[in-house]
């Protein structure tokens, strides 16, 4: 165990704060660490959440698992050890296999996981068990984000710019995000903005914290983000506020997409966004007046089954006034997960293989092959996006490995995902603690977590980082590289598969070598010296067994290495002729519309003292006391036709199922949608009520809007 300081990064969001830990042994061996202010991160300078402050709490054994658990034959979870867990595993998955065949295996991965253990995942399907079944749980966060990106510039980095351009840009349009509640300290940007004499316009129906910050605040009915965006665009072209010049030169499809915007008339989006032609006006004025401007989208406007064509509209909004690859300007998506944007990147995700390449491109293929030391037609093609794996599980997948989710609780139709998990032939679940989906598991595996191993995250705005080791693990706990190494030796694979998380990122380094997210420039070395570099940063790279380039090994540290690229598209679009792409996109109802019925709409977030599904948050006593369940918020005008009371239960029912929590009445709200957090197992589920209907093209459920009903418990 290390004794002195380590600065590393927090185990939670995207911000990736930089935090410094301190060894607190407990005299046996193990023990936990106290944080402290790192303030030489430019990201967070020194702030930290309610979250970061107490990851801590979570290293000690009185909450975590430190036993490897398998199911008896009278349905009992009793502690085992390692080698008849990891047996078991095998086992299971090679029966399945031989009976069904190689896709009867599913994997489903976490965005919290480092690139090294996402990395390795999908090469452990692909290599290991021949699936093509494999996905994640980023499809339920920023998958529409990163579809619209692609569509638009034909890449998808979060941020296209670091965070400190904020308070330099003019205006920022912040669509759908709560960040004063989901990265707190990422809030001083947008204060600096105002301080700076810049705008900050918040899109969301709900008068939030963010919100209440904003020198205005639009609140459409949810679902409706799509319509808006195209309103203002109208006004834009009708007011003769486009920019000609750069439309002509960096972008093509402006005819089309034009047109489309133009049908959609201010009285007309007003109808259906509830946004009054004044406000959407003015909205128009702050966004275009000023020399440089920003539109930052988070779940409020994706988590859609139009999520991908709302994105679309705000980007148009951007490349109309000429924004994208200009200074301290352009669209951006804040990315969710604390490795959202590099769990998108090297293979976990169904159609995919390292650096952002596309599973179905047969160059990518060989490349990576060549790298994997496997023949290039052995790999399987692309998979089912996590909602339709999840729907599939006990009819066409028969055993699922899962690592770095909690789909029981924040699955869309969560009952029925639960029963599907449930009536699988054999689940394995690698956590820190219990969670709700590990207690359906045959075998759970007790994992180190982020003090107790190195790995690389990347943060929302494409900074590649290094997270150091600062303790020992407990006995009893290994890590997932651990796991995959063992697994696969089981399986009969014998190398290609290490523990040593530096030794898989050289191996990733080369796996991305000349794809969009290349990584090739990077080693250890310079993440921990330079603080974190932005990829992609190309360099050259050994050329170790299977790569075959006959170059030799290569100097990892050359004189002049690539110096990482904070700031993307200022030349040119990462598009075949370098033009960033219109899309002609028109309003459309979300999947599931009010009625007599279900009259209400439902929307559903986050609090600040709570994360995702809660498995980690909820077993912190500091942040159990400040969020300690679900409530169900709704206005006062809705609360009096309901008879509702502050504080007492609310049913709240849709098609999926019913869920109980207490009102919370506010004027925060518009009066026509209840929100619901969703950090909670049990009663108070929301996702019991979600709908899994999917964006076409991201694959992305409609979290965030499906019809209700809402009655007095009585
Ligand atoms: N405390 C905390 N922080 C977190 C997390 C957490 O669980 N807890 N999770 C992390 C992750 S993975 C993610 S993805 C991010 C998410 O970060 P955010 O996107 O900020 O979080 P949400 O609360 O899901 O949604 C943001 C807002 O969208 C609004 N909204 C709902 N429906 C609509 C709509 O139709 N249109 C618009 N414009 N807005 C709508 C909601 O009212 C809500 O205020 O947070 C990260 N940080
Ligand atoms: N209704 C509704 N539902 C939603 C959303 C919403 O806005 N509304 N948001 C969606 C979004 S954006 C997201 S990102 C998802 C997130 O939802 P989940 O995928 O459930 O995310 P977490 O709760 O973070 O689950 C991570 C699990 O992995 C464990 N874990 C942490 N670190 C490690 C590790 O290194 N290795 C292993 N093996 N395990 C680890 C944690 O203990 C936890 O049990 O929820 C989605 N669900
Ligand atoms: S904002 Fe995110 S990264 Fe920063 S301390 Fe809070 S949870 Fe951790
Ligand atoms: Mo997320």
């Amino acid at each position: 165990m290390q004794t002195s300081v380590t600065p590393t990064h927090c185990p939670y969001c995207a911000l990736q704060c930089g935090m410094n830990l301190t060894p607190v042994p407990d005299g046996a061996g193990g023990g936990t660490v106290e944080v402290t202010e790192r303030a030489d991160f430019p990201v967070n300078r020194g702030a930290l959440c309610g979250k970061g402050r107490t990851a801590p709490a979570l290293l000690s054994s009185r909450v975590r698992l430190t036993s490897p658990l398998v199911r008896s034959p009278d349905g009992v979870l009793r502690p085992a050890g390692w080698d008849e867990a990891l047996d078991r595993i095998a086992e299971g998955l090679s029966r399945t296999r031989t009976a069904y065949g190689p896709d009867a295996c599913g994997v489903f991965g976490g965005g919290g996981l480092t690139n090294e253990k996402a990395y390795t995942l999908g090469k452990f399907a692909r290599v290991v068990l021949g699936t093509s079944q494999i996905d994640y749980n980023g499809r339920f966060c920023m998958s529409s984000a990163a579809a619209g990106g692609i569509r638009a510039f034909g890449l998808d980095r979060g941020l296209p710019f670091p965070l400190e351009d904020i308070p330099r840009t003019g205006c920022v349009i912040l669509v759908g995000s709560n960040l004063a509640e989901t990265m707190p300290p990422a809030l001083r940007y947008l204060t600096e903005l105002r301080e700076n004499g810049g705008t900050l316009i918040v899109v969301d129906p709900r008068r939030t914290r963010t919100a209440e910050q904003a020198d205005l605040h639009l609140a459409p009915r949810p679902g409706t983000d799509l319509a808006l965006a195209l309103g203002l665009l109208h006004l834009v072209v009708a007011q003769g506020r486009t920019d000609e010049a750069y439309i002509r030169e960096r972008t093509s499809g402006w005819a089309e997409a034009r047109a489309a915007a133009m049908a959609h008339w201010p009285e007309y989006v007003e109808r259906i966004t509830g946004v009054s032609v004044p406000r959407l006006r003015e909205a128009v004025r702050l966004f275009c007046e000023p020399e440089s401007a920003m539109v930052l989208t988070a779940r409020g406007p994706e988590q859609h089954s139009k999520g991908t064509d709302t994105v679309g509209a705000w980007i148009n909004l951007c490349l109309a006034t000429g924004r994208p690859g200009r200074p301290f300007s352009g669209y951006g998506c804040l990315t969710g997960q604390g490795n959202g944007q590099g769990g998108r990147e090297h293979g976990q995700k169904a159609d995919q293989l390292p650096g952002y390449r596309k599973l179905d491109d047969p160059a990518a293929r060989r490349h990576v092959a060549e790298v994997w030391d496997v023949d290039p037609d052995s790999l399987p093609g692309p998979g089912r996006s996590a909602y339709e794996l999840l729907d599939a599980l006990s009819t066409d997948i028969r055993a699922l490995l899962l690592m770095g989710s909690n789909p029981v609780v924040s699955a869309p139709r969560a009952a029925h995902v639960e029963e599907r998990l449930r009536s699988l032939d054999f689940l394995a679940v690698a956590d820190v603690v219990l969670s709700e989906t590990a207690e359906l598991a045959d075998v759970v595996l007790p994992v180190a977590q982020w003090a107790e191993e190195t790995g690389t995250t990347t943060n929302l705005e494409g900074r590649v980082l290094l997270r150091r080791q600062a303790i020992t693990p407990p006995d009893g706990v290994r890590s997932d590289l651990h796991v995959m190494h063992e697994l696969a030796a089981r399986l009969g694979v014998e190398k290609g598969f290490p523990t040593d998380p530096e030794e898989v990122f050289e191996e990733l380094r080369r796996a991305s070598e000349g794809g969009p997210a290349d990584y090739s420039g990077l080693t250890y070395r310079r993440l921990a010296e330079e603080n974190g570099v932005f990829w992609p940063c190309p360099g050259p790279v050994d050329s170790g067994s299977g790569s075959g380039s006959g170059s030799g090994p290569a100097d990892p540290h050359p004189a002049d290495p690539h110096p990482g690229t904070p700031r993307l598209f200022l030349d040119r679009f990462a598009t075949p002729d370098g033009r960033a792409r219109f899309v002609a996109v028109g309003h459309r109802p979300s999947a599931e519309e009010p009625d007599a019925e279900y009259p209400v709409l439902l929307t559903t977030g986050r609090v600040v003292s709570q994360y995702q599904s809660g498995a980690q948050t909820r077993r912190v006593d500091e942040l159990n006391a400040a969020a300690p369940g679900a409530f169900v918020e709704l206005h006062p005008r809705l609360a009096e036709r309901l008879g509702a009371v502050d504080g007492e239960p609310l049913a709240v029912v849709s098609r999926r199922g019913r869920a109980v929590a207490p009102a919370r009445i506010t004027t925060a709200i518009r009066p026509d949608t209840v929100f619901m957090p969703f950090h909670w197992p049990g009663e108070g589920r929301a996702n019991t009520l979600t709908n899994p209907a999917l964006d076409p093209i991201s694959r992305m459920p409609e979290f965030k809007t499906c019809a209700v009903r809402v009655e007095r418990v009585s």
